[in-house]
């Protein structure tokens, strides 16, 4: 393992204050070294430690960890201390309330998107409103195994469903709120789910959501609606947790393919408890007078991990945020955290560019002695970005974690440490405890030193996705038939002379816009289904504040004529089928589309196009190359 973080000429390399070091879990690089080997080569002594912080029903049985990751020698498979007994929702309530004595401490300080909306909510009264919900559950016929899907804003209710699902061993599948009807089914389908926990609607920002509207289009669920206060209300506040196998179904969360259909990606039980527990506590390097705020919205696999299990497990208390950055003004998030004093900071590079246009004025106005610890997650920050974020923000004194990571993964994988890794901003610099990286070229050969190619992970951790639900050999053809013995993450990355990895991005066709993955497929998909529309390809386009935009290139059924009315009634019919995220930013006309001579479109121009740049590179496969000039000649200068 070769991991040199020495100073090179002109390149900066920035170290945490001694007192973070002082009173840090990894307090030194010497010190994550030493871990991390163990953690590779005895994970079960590594996560042993870990495991005995939990409540146990029964002991494993099996082998800690047991794997194939090899496609030519069998099925793909991963197994955490299989045979053990355990409930995740006890871990994270009952043993915090009753063992740990952290009955009375705030598990949520819940702020609405309306300044002075507020809530706070201790252990205890968490405690107490799972169990009545999951009596709810039960008496609404729920039982272990079943799949319930969740379709709510950031309230705190919606913690509540996810954990009254897991005591009684039920499946929760998240859908993000900003998902369409047409989204929501297509997941409810794919899930069968028996039952969807929604709300009748919120604000996000000034805008009024109406949920239960959007979720009433689902046009098979034969449901008489119920009232989740009604309920509860009658609900007893016991409810004995069923105990589930390690390796029993956790949740299921969707993520965009790049063939269309999304994939629901499946977690279990025992291995993602030690997981989050151990990231959330090492990553952020958490001890119990912390405040912690993650940004993240729970539909996506940020809250799952880093809002509520991490956070719960540990015993920490968390700001649970409905609003936006921007709302009322771009001072919330400051104003937030000089309210709560709020010590372990988390959130996207994207929030970070979209603050950074309005200057350092709306972070000053706030008191910002309270943090120690900056994170952030959903896309590589761009070494601008992690300046702002580091000098404005945290002035100078907090470290900043880069955490690169998938709703795959579970939780993080590629981290820095804060008071142990000495940071180079724009990387995400090594392994966590237990993962192991390796880079291959596109023959499949792993490089060594200095190199750029595919990132994979040569072995499991406990946290890793255990397979696509209902669909396994997508699964086993996603992540490991490319390179047989190896997880693929489909992300691009670069190792320096010091061994520190940097991110480059989505190899394959997906598109990340404000962090979230989608699929060019999903797209074009829902462009194509536009009667006046023939044929579309969609690319990126680098975008200041997202990362990228969607720029769509449609070609016109014959005869029909593109104006702005249709350019209207495009964007609205992407944003119904797929989601507000995916409206499209630039259309243009594209009367022919640069093709390979086997009809392959031929993306990588297309990208150049969208961009203005003239040098296309090698154009010889092109079938016909006078349609670049017009593509160039109709151009979209301005979003649409
Ligand atoms: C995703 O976004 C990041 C940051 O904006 C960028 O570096 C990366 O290249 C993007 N991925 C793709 C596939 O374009
Ligand atoms: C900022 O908050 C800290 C405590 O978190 C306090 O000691 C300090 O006086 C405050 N500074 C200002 C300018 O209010
Ligand atoms: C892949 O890497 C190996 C080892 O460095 C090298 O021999 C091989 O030529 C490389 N293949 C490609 C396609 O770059």
């Amino acid at each position: 393992i070769k991991m040199i973080p020495d100073k090179a000429p002109g390149e900066e390399v920035l170290h945490a204050s001694g007192d973070l070091k002082k009173q840090a879990h990894i307090p030194s690089f010497e010190k994550y070294k030493e871990l991390y080997i163990r953690s590779v080569e005895s994970p079960e002594e590594f996560w042993g430690d870990v495991a005995e912080d939990f409540f146990w029903k029964t002991k494993y049985t099996g082998k800690f960890l047991d794997y194939n990751f090899d496609v030519t020698k069998g099925d793909i498979f991963v197994k955490c201390m299989e045979g053990a007994t355990t409930n995740i929702c006890y871990n994270v309530l009952d043993r915090n309330v009753h063992e740990r004595k952290l009955g009375d401490k705030v598990a949520f300080y819940w702020e609405g998107n309306e300044p002075g909306d507020e809530k706070t909510v201790t252990y205890r009264e968490l405690l107490q409103q799972v169990c009545k919900f999951a009596n709810v559950l039960k008496s609404q016929g729920v039982k272990k195994g079943d799949r319930v899907s969740i379709y709510m804003p950031m309230v705190v209710e919606l913690v509540v469903a996810m954990l009254a699902c897991a005591r009684i061993g039920a499946v929760h599948a998240i859908v993000f709120a900003g998902f369409s009807a047409e989204s929501l089914c297509e997941r409810i389908m794919d899930s069968q789910c028996c039952i969807l926990i929604t709300a009748d609607g919120f604000y996000r920002g000034d805008k009024l959501i109406s949920l239960k509207l959007i979720a009433d289009e689902v046009p098979w669920n034969p449901e008489v609606d119920l009232c989740w206060h009604s309920l509860i209300g009658g609900a007893s506040e016991e409810c004995e947790p069923v105990w589930c196998d390690s390796e029993d179904p956790l949740f299921i969360l969707y993520t965009s393919g790049s063939t269309g259909k999304p994939k629901g990606v499946l977690h279990t039980v025992s291995g993602y408890m030690l997981y989050t527990a151990a990231t959330f506590k090492l990553v952020f390097d958490y001890h119990s007078d912390d405040v912690y705020w993650c940004t993240a919205d729970i539909g996506w696999i940020t809250g799952h991990s880093y809002i509520t299990y991490g956070p719960l497990a540990n015993g920490a208390t968390s700001v649970l945020f409905e609003g936006l950055p921007t709302y009322p003004d771009v001072s919330r998030m400051w104003e937030i955290v000089d309210k709560y004093h709020v010590s372990k900071f988390y959130t996207a590079p994207t929030a970070i560019r979209l603050l950074m246009k309005y200057g350092s004025e709306p972070v000053q106005k706030y008191n910002r002695t309270s943090l120690k610890i900056l994170g952030t997650v959903g896309e590589p920050i761009n070494p601008e970005a992690w300046q702002w974020y580091y000098s404005v923000v945290g002035e100078k004194r907090c470290p900043v974690v880069d955490t690169f990571w998938q709703t795959e993964t579970g939780g993080h994988v590629m981290t820095p440490l804060p008071a142990a890794t000495p940071m180079k901003p724009g990387s995400a610099t090594f392994p966590f405890f237990g993962v192991v990286p390796a880079i291959l070229n596109e023959s499949g050969e792993e490089l060594e030193g200095p190199s750029e190619g595919y990132l994979v992970f040569k072995q499991p951790w406990p946290g890793v996705m255990r397979t696509v639900y209902g669909n396994h050999e997508r699964f086993e053809t996603t992540y490991f038939k490319k390179f047989p013995g190896f997880y693929v993450t489909g992300d691009g990355c670069r190792r320096d002379k010091d061994g520190y990895y940097w991110i480059t991005g989505r190899i394959d066709d997906m598109l990340n816009v404000s962090g979230h993955l989608l699929s060019t497929a999903e797209v074009e998909s829902a462009l194509v289904e536009h009667e006046a529309v023939a044929e579309a390809a969609v690319v990126g386009r680098p975008h200041p504040v997202k990362g990228e935009s969607l720029y769509c290139f449609v070609t016109l059924n014959d005869g029909i004529n593109y104006n702005q009315k249709l350019e209207v009634e495009l964007k609205k019919q992407v944003r119904e089928k797929i989601g507000a995220i995916a409206t499209p930013d630039y259309i243009q006309n594209a009367p022919g589309l640069p093709k390979t001579r086997s009809g392959k479109i031929m993306r990588r121009v297309l990208r150049k196009i969208a961009c203005n740049e003239q040098d296309l590179g090698d154009v010889s496969t092109l079938a016909d190359s006078s349609v670049i000039e017009q593509l160039f000649e109709n151009r979209c200068c301005t979003a649409v």
